[in-house]
């Protein structure tokens, strides 16, 4: 028999190629070196270190299945393999990386002009501008298709004005770029246009006194009549189904990440565990405990599989939007449910953020909602089985 790993139970590493080990291994390391020391501080008082994104293009890590334009052009299980040690030390930090990957670096290297990505996308693969996303409004947040921002042409010609606003913009306050979708007036239809920081008419105020994500920035945005010049629009991206394929990649990244944080959680728990003694015993040796650790260690185990699998499948041009679905909506059950479970090993020490687990069940509640709740995964998993859409009328 081979041995095994309860840290790789299903020899994952098996299934990766050289290229993927090395990439994850890069971002492991940094991760733990230069993200891990920062986490609590950041975490305490809500507040980010702009270089952290700097730091993660020096490596090779926004947009990095990106082909040209100074991106690294890897795979996208190799995308997902960083976010997992990304967020393996925080989900903030992922949020940050993946808004800037997924929601802004994608959209701009898929519906972009060639000049809007000569303009920005080397400058945001270096981490030298900050972009965020902004599709959720105060009044929509499931169903972003009911979205009041609008788009009309400018009097006279020569651009847009967009006037509305979004809530909930992770990176807003500190963005130099804003992705923003509005529908368009004349033709009704959703667009992605970008805006920069400093046009009049524009602000992102932050959203303070988070309870979970407190690491990543997070704001609102407010567009009152920002007018833009005609090549501030995206192209290529008619319709809903621009924004939604931006949330395919990120989703995708999540399911991914959340695997990440749930480990950190085992492992930090076993460790306390070992330790930790009462009735003359440790912990670990209680069977209550040891299940908890074994059914946790066992969703990661499943989830990252699942997750492999749907990269592979992306990678290969195979992917279909409602596998992502199933495993961002079953990664980030697993990781907030059990994360939370074993939680109550640390008993009253759960409290401290100095054990950190608490700090992840936290972050988890805020992954089960953004990017699609759980429930709207679910709804979408459930039109693809019945047929039936069960969203609205
Ligand atoms: P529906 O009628 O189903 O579709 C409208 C159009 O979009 C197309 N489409 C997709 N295209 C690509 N990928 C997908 N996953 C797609 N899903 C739908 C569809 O084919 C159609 O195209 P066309 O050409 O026929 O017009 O749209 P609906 O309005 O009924 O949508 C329903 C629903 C619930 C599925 C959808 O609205 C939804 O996914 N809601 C959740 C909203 C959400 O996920 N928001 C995320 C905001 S961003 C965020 O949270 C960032 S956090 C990041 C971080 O900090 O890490
Ligand atoms: P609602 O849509 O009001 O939903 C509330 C509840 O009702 C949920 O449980 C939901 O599942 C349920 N519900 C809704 N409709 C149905 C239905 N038809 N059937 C059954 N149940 C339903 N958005 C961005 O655009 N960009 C970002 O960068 C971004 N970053 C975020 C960062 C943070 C920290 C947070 C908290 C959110 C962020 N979001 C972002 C917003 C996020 O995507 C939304 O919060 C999410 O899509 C849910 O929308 P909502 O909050 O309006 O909840």
């Amino acid at each position: 028999f081979a041995k095994f790993n309860w840290e790789d139970p299903l020899t994952l590493e098996s299934l990766l190629t050289e290229d993927e080990i090395a990439i994850r291994d890069t971002a492991r390391e940094y991760c733990q070196e230069n993200l891990m020391p920062r986490v609590l501080d950041a975490y305490r008082n809500e507040t980010l270190d702009t270089s952290i994104l700097r730091e993660m293009g020096s490596l090779g890590l926004l947009g990095p299945t990106i082909k040209g334009y100074g991106c690294a052009g890897v795979s996208y299980v190799a995308y997902g393999l960083v976010a997992r040690e990304i967020e393996r030390v925080d989900s903030g930090y992922r949020s940050t990386a993946s808004v800037q990957s997924s929601l802004v670096m994608h959209p701009i290297a898929e519906f972009g002009s060639e000049a809007q990505k000569e303009r920005w996308l080397p400058g945001l693969a270096k981490g030298e501008i900050v972009g965020c996303f902004g599709l959720t409004e105060p009044n929509h947040g499931s169903d972003p298709a009911g979205m009041e921002t609008t788009a009309e042409e400018a009097p006279g010609g020569g651009g847009f004005v967009i006037s509305g606003s979004k809530t909930w913009i992770s990176n807003a306050p500190f963005a130099d770029l804003f992705v923003v979708w509005a529908r368009c007036k004349w033709d009704g239809k959703v667009r992605g246009f970008l805006l920069e920081n400093g046009t009049p008419g524009l602000s992102a105020p932050p959203i303070k006194n988070k309870l979970a994500l407190r690491a990543s920035l997070t704001g609102s945005i407010f567009m009152d009549g920002v007018k833009v010049p005609n090549e501030a629009m995206l192209p290529g991206a008619k319709g809903l189904g621009g924004p939604f394929s931006c949330l395919n990649n990120a989703r995708f990244g999540i399911s991914w990440g959340v695997m990440g944080a749930l480990e950190d959680c085992i492992s930090r728990v076993l460790a306390y565990g070992l330790e930790r003694k009462q009735f003359g015993r440790p912990l670990a040796s209680f069977q209550l405990v040891q299940k908890k650790l074994v059914d946790a260690q066992t969703e990661v185990a499943l989830g990252l599989l699942a997750s492999l699998q749907v990269g592979r499948l992306k990678d290969a041009g195979a992917v279909a939007p409602e596998m992502i679905s199933m495993v961002k909506r079953n990664n980030c059950g697993k990781a907030l449910q059990h994360s939370r479970i074993i939680l109550d090993v640390l008993g009253g020490n759960a409290c401290s953020d100095e054990y950190h687990v608490g700090r992840h069940v936290a972050n988890l509640q805020v992954t089960n909602t953004y990017e699609g709740t759980h429930d709207i995964h679910a709804l979408i998993l459930g039109k693809a089985m019945t047929g039936i859409q069960a969203f609205a009328n």
